[in-house]
């Protein structure tokens, strides 16, 4: 029996099958089939409505990192599209994988100077791997199923599938396949020569390091990871984007590496490693403190990379592992003997001191009792307390990345925070704390924002509200664009220019929206707004006043090196 369905029936369905009964986005003209079809099936999909397109690709984007599937944005012609890809740039340079579908105006338009008419293919160009438009509603199955394929096979990303109007109307008997969403979909293994070879060059280091990125992540890889780092003796630092990737509280992590958030000590071993196995990660100059730890010249470098464009890119020379992560650790560990024993307990009890010695040495005794300026290691500590290990926390740039990055211990190798750095977008956090909420029902989610990227999307405080979702908002007001700021304070003389901002009164923002909110002057305060939230089912926004970086300075490598006269502004 043929079913004749629509071309909005038919994506509808296949997004069921596929097991995608989640999507983020928001209604235009060319898209209301669509809606229909939505309507319909309500009892089995999930349509989060947002604000804003942006923030929709930013909810569908933590979501896939929080869940390690595909998240799935919709958004119509014109605006739609056009600020969509304003979310689309992060989960690209991030490797992501989203689905995106857009809606587009009647092909009997085309060249008419359509209201919302733009080339989409275009468009989405420089913000997916992959883009299609589809022709008639019979093509739609095949069309998600391909663009599946692109969005999870080697290194993930975006994929986008482009729909006018009239195809979604069009009706077909077609049948759908169901396509698949397995992710990684394909988990090639690296050639056994030089995994022997790197197992070789690990063995032998007297200073071995491993840094993971958010490939390890994706490949979902953490028992491999620490069963190398485990079975060799071999410290683990992570990127940012890989923060998480072994437990931050077990023998063998040194924590973020990097220009941003890094801890001294972890820095300081890889640029004195000699032998380094980079995983999944670009390992660009951020990642590795403008290619000094680890240095580009020195030690053996082994990259472990899906892409094999990527693997050896900025480590000329190095020893290419192409290969999905977790196969490829399955294979060193079958190709590693046990360490010796004398390396393993003394970089186990160097970790281990340095590790006390930076916690003791983070803790901030004298309470600021002269103002209400809380220290921002302070606020990330206290958080961490009380949300426990059950907890997601999404941080945007400025304050809270570093931060976060640098205090906050991940006690499970998890993807438990989530900073944006594929291209650091401000106004990240609130949509992604809604992503995080959605994709981990019952996990404590705290959102880390400034008053920079609150004013980017406060307007998602009201999805958050309207969707009841339990998420603590912290907001670092500085008044400023701090993270510029020290920029200028270092590198120009102090010539501030376009970095300072009129104030915004957090508290009533959030409470307009919806929320419960309030400002907290002590850590005491703080701790008592933050336990009370914990304890309602419904959003609130905790505004705490920091100073700004020129005055307070964060754990950002070059920037301490630059105030003891080392090192100039940081080359991207
Ligand atoms: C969408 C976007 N625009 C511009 C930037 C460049 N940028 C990086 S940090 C920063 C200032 C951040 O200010 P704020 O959010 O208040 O955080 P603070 O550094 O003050 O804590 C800017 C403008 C960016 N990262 N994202
Ligand atoms: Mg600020």
């Amino acid at each position: 029996m043929h079913v004749e369905r629509t071309g909005a029936q038919l994506l509808v369905e296949s997004l069921y099958q596929a097991g995608l009964t989640t999507l983020f986005g928001l209604p235009g003209d060319t898209g209301i089939s669509f809606y229909d079809a939505l309507h319909a099936r309500r009892d089995r999909m999930r349509h989060v409505l947002a604000r804003d397109e942006r923030s929709a690709a930013q909810m569908a984007d933590a979501y896939a990192r929080c869940t390690n599937t595909v998240g799935v944005v919709e958004a119509s012609s014109g605006g739609g599209t056009t600020y969509l890809v304003g979310g689309l740039g992060e989960p690209y340079a991030a490797s992501v994988p989203l689905l995106i579908l857009t809606s587009d105006i009647h092909r009997a338009s085309r060249g008419s100077g359509a209201l919302t008419e733009i080339d989409q293919g275009r468009l989405f160009s420089a913000v997916t791997r992959w883009s299609a438009t589809a022709s008639s509603a019979h093509e739609i199955p095949a069309l998600i199923s391909a663009a599946l394929a692109a969005a999870t096979t080697g290194r993930p990303g975006p994929a986008s599938v482009i729909i006018p109007e009239d195809v979604l109307d069009e009706r077909s008997t077609v049948t759908i396949a169901g396509a698949e969403t397995v992710h990684p979909r394909e988990r090639p293994a690296a050639d056994e020569a030089l995994v022997r070879a790197a197992a070789d060059a690990l063995q032998r280091a007297r200073r071995p390091a491993i840094v993971a990125g958010s490939g390890l992540h994706l490949s979902a890889a953490w028992g491999e990871l620490e069963q190398v780092a485990e079975q060799a003796g071999i410290p683990v630092a992570t990127t940012i984007q890989g923060k998480g990737s072994i437990a931050e509280t077990g023998p063998w992590s040194l924590g973020v590496v990097g220009a941003n958030g890094a801890r001294d000590y972890a820095n300081a071993y890889l640029a004195g490693a000699d032998a380094v196995l980079l995983i999944g990660t670009r390992a660009n100059a951020t990642d590795t403190n403008s290619y000094q730890s680890p240095p580009r010249e020195g030690p053996t470098v082994i990259q472990i990379d899906i892409d094999a464009a990527r693997a050896g890119r900025n480590f000329p020379g190095s020893l290419p592992l192409v290969g999905d992560a977790r196969t490829v650790l399955r294979q060193l560990v079958q190709a590693l003997s046990p360490s010796d024993a004398e390396r393993r307990e003394r970089l186990r009890a160097w970790v281990a001191e340095r590790r006390q010695a930076w916690i003791a040495s983070a803790t901030r005794t004298a309470p600021h009792a002269t103002t209400s300026e809380l220290h921002p290691a302070d606020v990330i500590q206290a958080i961490q307390e009380l949300a426990g290990n059950d907890v997601v926390v999404v941080a945007d740039p400025g304050t809270p990345t570093p931060y976060v990055a640098a205090y906050w211990e991940t006690a499970v190798a998890a993807r438990r925070v989530l900073c944006p750095r594929g291209h650091g977008p401000m106004g990240y956090a609130i949509p992604g704390a809604i992503g995080a909420a959605l994709a981990c029902p019952g996990r404590t989610i705290v959102g880390l924002t400034t008053d920079g990227s609150l004013a980017m999307s406060c307007g998602e405080l009201e999805t958050a509200c309207r969707l009841a979702l339990p998420i603590i908002y912290v907001q670092f007001t500085n008044g400023s664009f701090g993270w510029i700021k020290m920029l200028q304070h270092l590198y120009l003389d102090r010539r501030y220019f376009g970095v300072d901002l009129g104030p915004i009164d957090a508290v009533a923002v959030a409470r307009g929206f919806g929320l419960q909110a309030a400002r907290a002057t002590t850590l005491d305060e703080l701790r008592q707004i933050f336990r009370a939230y914990q304890r309602t089912a419904r959003p609130g926004l905790v505004d705490v006043v920091v100073a700004d970086p020129t005055q307070v300075v964060p754990p950002v490598a070059p920037w301490q090196a630059a105030l003891k006269g080392q090192g100039g502004r940081p080359v991207y």
